[in-house]
This record gives structure tokens, C-alpha cells and sequence, in this order.
């Protein structure tokens, strides 16, 4: 009889069929979808959960005695507790590299629509505003040659400062536990403490996960020392970033703008201060969200589960230590 899977999210009919090939495969929208209790006896007897987000830690395990493999459509697993997973020997596996160069993408996106105004500006065009040839209160500031600072330079970080690099000329500077010879090498990146780094750099650009250590790692203190015309962008995880005291220092002229796709909360209230404040750009956590890249992170999580189940992981998992015991 084929393992039973529980898969949460809906990825593409022919990855579907893949899965169908192995497993049995019971499909929800979500992990607490409307039909509640036909979820509830499909994760009894699951051995593998496939999806994105849902809250999973000890008291969800509770629900999933069988379960042998959680494999996430998405690099980041904050929304599960790795060590209530080790404790039931549950191998969590994600998807590192599918991501990479559409998230860098998104960080530029984000530097470029900050600096130049791009959303702000194409919103007084639509308001008809546009009524003669623009003035400097229509101006932006420059992105080629300032410098730019990654806060995290893992992969997504290196495929940052290459293009700052390459394709804008900017210095680049970055903090990480180790130096990073590749970027320095390739991309002639400069590692520095964070107060060097929110002291000197033009944008600061956060792509690091969230983590005991790294929640509220950018709070009061740490805007305070930014240059006022220097521009945040995180799309690494909201939590990183003290929100209230990013609106404030918004606000005030602390920094000069924001380039946000990740919130404390998502999705971001309607009512958020942020989206009142014109030096603010707010997308819907976008940064992966191509047709191309969604694709592949989900073929990447179909294949890490499969993997995972017959016993043939080579790559991609967070807790290869499970490995040992099963
Ligand atoms: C996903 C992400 O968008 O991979 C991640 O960690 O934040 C995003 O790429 C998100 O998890 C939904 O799949």
C-alpha cells in the first residue's frame, strides 16, 4: 500500500500527479480548511505533509502519529518548531535554491522603486497630476555607485550583491557570523559589524530568516544610527524588523523610505500605518511569487518528500541528525 500524504497547498496538475504516483494523497486547502474533521483523519494517518505556512509544532504533532516527513514549499520554516520535529525524529525538508535569483530579484525591484518613486510616482500620473514637465519635488535619488548593505548574506544575499555589484556598481557591505569569501572575491563585498553597517550603507537590505536571534534585530536603536537618506528593504521576514519602530522612524525622517514585502503581520491590516506613508513601498510577499520560480519550488518539494519517504535525501534538508534514526 502507497504511504498517505497530506498535501495543503495546490501546486501544479502534473507535480500533483507525481505525488499520486508514490503516495496516496488527501488534499486540503490549507491547515485549517473547512473541512476540519476530514483533515483530522487524514493527518492520523499521514507519514509526509506537503505545503506552505501552518503552524507546526508540538501540539500539532499530537494530531500526526505517523508522520516521517514535513517537506516545506518555501526556504524559510519559522512556522515550525525543528526541535518538536527532532524529538518525533521527523525529517523537515525545504527548498534552499529554487528561490534564490527571483528573491534578489525582488530585493532590486524594491531599491529601484524606493530611490526612484516608481509606485508613488505612477499613482499621481493615474491622479492626473501630470501636468507639465515634473519639478525636483518629482525626483528621486540615485541607485548606481551608493553603497549597499546585506544584512545576511546567504544565497539570496550573494545573488544581491552581484547585481549590485555588476550590474550598478555599488560598493557592497555586509554582515554574517562568517566572512564570505565568495562575495568578496567576486563581488569585492566588505564585511563589517551591523553598526558599520547601518552606519555607511545608502540601502539596507535584510534577507536574513527569522530566528530567536534575529527577531527585532532592527528596532529604535539600530534605525537611529541610519543616515536619513538611507532606504530599508526587507524580504527576509517581517519579525526581523521592530514595525512600529520602522512606522515611527518613517515618520519622523529617522530614514528616507521603505521597501517592504515582508510584515509582523500578514497579510498587512488595511489599516496599517505603513500604507499611509508616501516613502513607503508594500507588497504582498512577493519575493518568490513568479510563475517560473513557484513552479520550481514546488517540484523541489514534491521531490525532497519523495526523497524523504523512501529513504534516498541527499540534499535539501534541515535536520539531516533524523536521518541517523530512521
Ligand atoms: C514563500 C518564502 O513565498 O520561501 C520562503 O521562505 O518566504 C516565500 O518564498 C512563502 O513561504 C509561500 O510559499
Amino acid at each position: 500500500m502507497k504511504p498517505s500524504i497530506v498535501l495543503y497547498k495546490s501546486i501544479p496538475t502534473d507535480l500533483h500527479q507525481r505525488l499520486e504516483q508514490h503516495f496516496t494523497v488527501n488534499s486540503f486547502d490549507g491547515l485549517t480548511p473547512d473541512n476540519q474533521s476530514e483533515l483530522l483523519t487524514a493527518l492520523q494517518q499521514t507519514e509526509g505533509l506537503i505545503g506552505s505556512g501552518g503552524k507546526i509544532d508540538h501540539d500539532f504533532l499530537q494530531l500526526t502519529p505517523r508522520l516521517r516527513a514535513v517537506s516545506t514549499i518555501s526556504v524559510g520554516y519559522d512556522n515550525v518548531d525543528v526541535d518538536a520535529l527532532n524529538q518525533r525524529g521527523v525529517l523537515l525538508m525545504h527548498t534552499p535554491t529554487a528561490l534564490t535569483e527571483t528573491v534578489a530579484d525582488t530585493l532590486m525591484a524594491l531599491v529601484l522603486s524606493c530611490a526612484r518613486r516608481v509606485v508613488e510616482l505612477a499613482e499621481r500620473v493615474k491622479a492626473g497630476e501630470w501636468q507639465d514637465s515634473i519639478g525636483d519635488d518629482w525626483y528621486g535619488v540615485d541607485v548606481h555607485h551608493k553603497t549597499i548593505g546585506i544584512l545576511g548574506m546567504g544565497r539570496i544575499g550573494l545573488a544581491l550583491a552581484q547585481r549590485a555589484h555588476f550590474g550598478f556598481n555599488m560598493p557592497v557591505l555586509y554582515t554574517s557570523r562568517q566572512p564570505h569569501e565568495e562575495a568578496e572575491q567576486r563581488f569585492g563585498a566588505r564585511h563589517c559589524s551591523l553598526d558599520t553597517l547601518l552606519e555607511e550603507v545608502d540601502f539596507l537590505c535584510i534577507t536574513l530568516p527569522l530566528t530567536k536571534q534575529t527577531y527585532h534585530m532592527i528596532g529604535r536603536d539600530q534605525l537611529a544610527k541610519m543616515k536619513s537618506s538611507a532606504i530599508l528593504i526587507n524580504t527576509g521576514r517581517g519579525p526581523v524588523v521592530d514595525e512600529q519602530a520602522l512606522i515611527a522612524a518613517l515618520q519622523d525622517g529617522t530614514i528616507h523610505a521603505a521597501g517592504l514585502d515582508v510584515f509582523e503581520q500578514e497579510p498587512l491590516a488595511v489599516g496599517s500605518p505603513l500604507l499611509k506613508l508616501r516613502n513607503v513601498v508594500a507588497v504582498p510577499h512577493i519575493g518568490s511569487a513568479t510563475r517560473e520560480t513557484r513552479y520550481n519550488m514546488a517540484a523541489s518539494a514534491v521531490n525532497n518528500l519523495i526523497a524523504a519517504l523512501t529513504g534516498t535525501v541527499t540534499e535539501n534538508c534541515v535536520n539531516p541528525q533524523v536521518l541517523k534514526q530512521v
